[in-house]
């Protein structure tokens, strides 16, 4: 193949862009805030090479992380290929030689035994530099400027799993980078480890506990004194695997599970609570009161990975499924916990972000990506919804459940905002959001400012960026160093 396959994976918003590029002082139609002083950092998978796999998805890109530089008002554009192992054994041969999605056994001869991350979906700060992470792997290292690759990064010998999620949490108290992995011993493993490293990058937590079956735990949830893992209902089968089948599988039958235990203590607490069959998305934020857990985050009634299908080919079809923010509560005051569900939106939502001042912490507004189909769309002009498709973004109050939300467009879709406060002492959720947002009948990406109290009100500034920004999955706000 030389093409890349014309699915909905690699087509529209979709499609690979597959360029690094420097752009200084982008053009700004509105007033870039000036106290805007740091970077947007975020990554999107974006295929070195046209795959090998006739079926291959968007998760399997390479990642491409782009720096979103503000200072005096401007913007600058850096992005740069993460150049892991497996990027730069494809870039030697000059074609792709890794297969299918976390599918070793579907790789060229060539690279057996070589890393196969591909480090694609989250960037965050850490210690003065960036890490781009996927959880099928260690973490790669970035410098924070250049954007230049420092190497693959297990925490100085520190980190003893073979994975990491691509979810870790800082802790606004302690200062403490929360992770963990899953499939933490390999591929299928039910092995989990939760970790903690202090400010100054020493290990202080090292728990290990094991899933009830081999599945995806893509986020998680680090209050004051608990941690929250939620278990999705796609399962891992080394026997799949060795077939050239699908590193996960569906499981309609499967209730959510979630494990919650204790930061503090060895693990051996942990319980598994059971809800409903459904899908679990990421965490917005979560809290505790020492007898009960609160996490807030989209759970869906089927599959969200349709790429992912059952054992007989099956998934949910897309536009039947419900994802409301459902409030979780795990009340851990008996023996027993006890878990109950309640949503608190009606529309479904996902790419949830909140101020990172209170992660952990009673908190009282999130910020997400909405699906309104209130809005119209021009299917029309830019084809059907992609995957992941979101069309407004949207502030709630999690107290009152009070939402205001902007839509960009009906020929438009947005990309997972970071919320940057004011100041260090400013209000809970004064500040404002940065989103890219994809305007798919031009082919081309802004990146919009809202203040993130006056969401209704639209953006304050809209950036122009000089090339198509893929659509991405994560991204953070890395303040500019003293
Ligand atoms: C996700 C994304 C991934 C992955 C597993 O958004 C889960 C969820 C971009 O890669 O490998
Ligand atoms: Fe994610």
């Amino acid at each position: 193949m030389s093409q890349f396959p014309q699915t909905p994976d690699f087509t529209g918003a979709l499609a690979p862009v597959r360029v690094e590029a420097d752009s200084t002082a982008l053009e700004v139609d509105g007033q870039i805030p000036a106290e805007l002083n740091g970077k947007f950092v975020r990554v999107q998978p974006d295929p070195q090479f046209v795959p090998f796999i006739e079926d291959d998805i968007f998760f399997n890109g390479d990642g491409s992380v782009t720096a979103l530089t503000f200072r005096n008002g401007q913007v600058d554009l850096r992005q740069r290929f993460v150049r892991t192992e497996r990027f730069l054994a494809e870039r030697e041969a000059r074609r792709a030689l890794f297969g299918r999605y976390r599918n070793r056994y579907t790789d060229d001869a060539s690279v057996a035994g070589k890393d196969r991350t591909v480090a694609n979906t989250t960037v965050i700060g850490y210690q003065g530099a960036l890490l781009a992470l996927k959880e099928d792997g260690l973490p790669y290292r970035l410098d924070r400027d250049t954007l230049e690759t420092l190497g693959r990064f297990d925490f100085d010998g520190q980190l003893t799993s073979e994975t990491f999620t691509a979810h870790p949490k800082y802790d606004p108290d302690t200062g403490h980078f929360c992770g963990f992995a899953f499939e933490a011993r390999g591929d299928g493993s039910r092995d989990i480890v939760f970790v903690e490293f202090d400010t100054s990058g020493r290990k202080v937590t090292e728990i290990w506990v094991e899933a009830p079956f081999p599945g995806m735990i893509h986020d998680f949830c680090v209050t004051e004194r608990f941690v929250v893992f939620p278990l999705i209902p796609l399962s891992v089968d080394v026997q799949r695997l060795r077939r050239g089948g699908a590193h996960f599988q569906w499981e309609p039958e499967q209730a959510m599970l979630f494990g919650v235990m204790r930061r503090d203590g060895d693990g051996k607490d942990l319980q598994w609570l059971a809800g409903p069959p459904g899908f679990q998305g990421h965490v917005v934020n979560g809290f505790d009161d020492r007898n009960r857990i609160y996490v807030d985050l989209p759970t869906a009634d089927g599959n969200v990975f349709p790429f992912f299908p059952d054992r007989n080919g099956q998934t949910t079809p897309l536009e039947t499924l419900r994802a409301p923010v459902t409030r979780w509560t795990f009340d851990m005051s008996g023996k027993e916990g006890r878990l109950s569900a309640e949503p608190l939106t009606a529309q479904n939502m996902e790419f949830g972000k909140f101020d990172e001042r209170y992660a952990g912490r009673p908190y009282r507004y999130g910020f997400l990506l909405g699906q309104d189909w209130s809005k119209p769309y021009h299917a029309d002009r830019v084809g059907p919804p992609h995957p992941f498709f979101f069309n407004t973004l949207v502030q709630i109050d999690v107290t009152t459940r009070e939402q205001q939300s902007w839509w960009p467009g009906p020929t438009d879709s947005m990309q997972e905002p970071v919320f940057v406060p004011r100041s260090a002492s400013s209000a809970e959720g004064d500040g404002w959001l940065l989103a890219i947002v994809n305007r798919m009948a031009e082919n081309s990406s802004d990146i919009v400012v809202l203040d993130a109290m006056r969401v209704a009100e639209g953006p304050i500034a809209t950036i122009r960026s000089p090339l198509r920004l893929r659509m991405g999955l994560h991204g953070n706000w890395v303040p500019a160093a003293r």
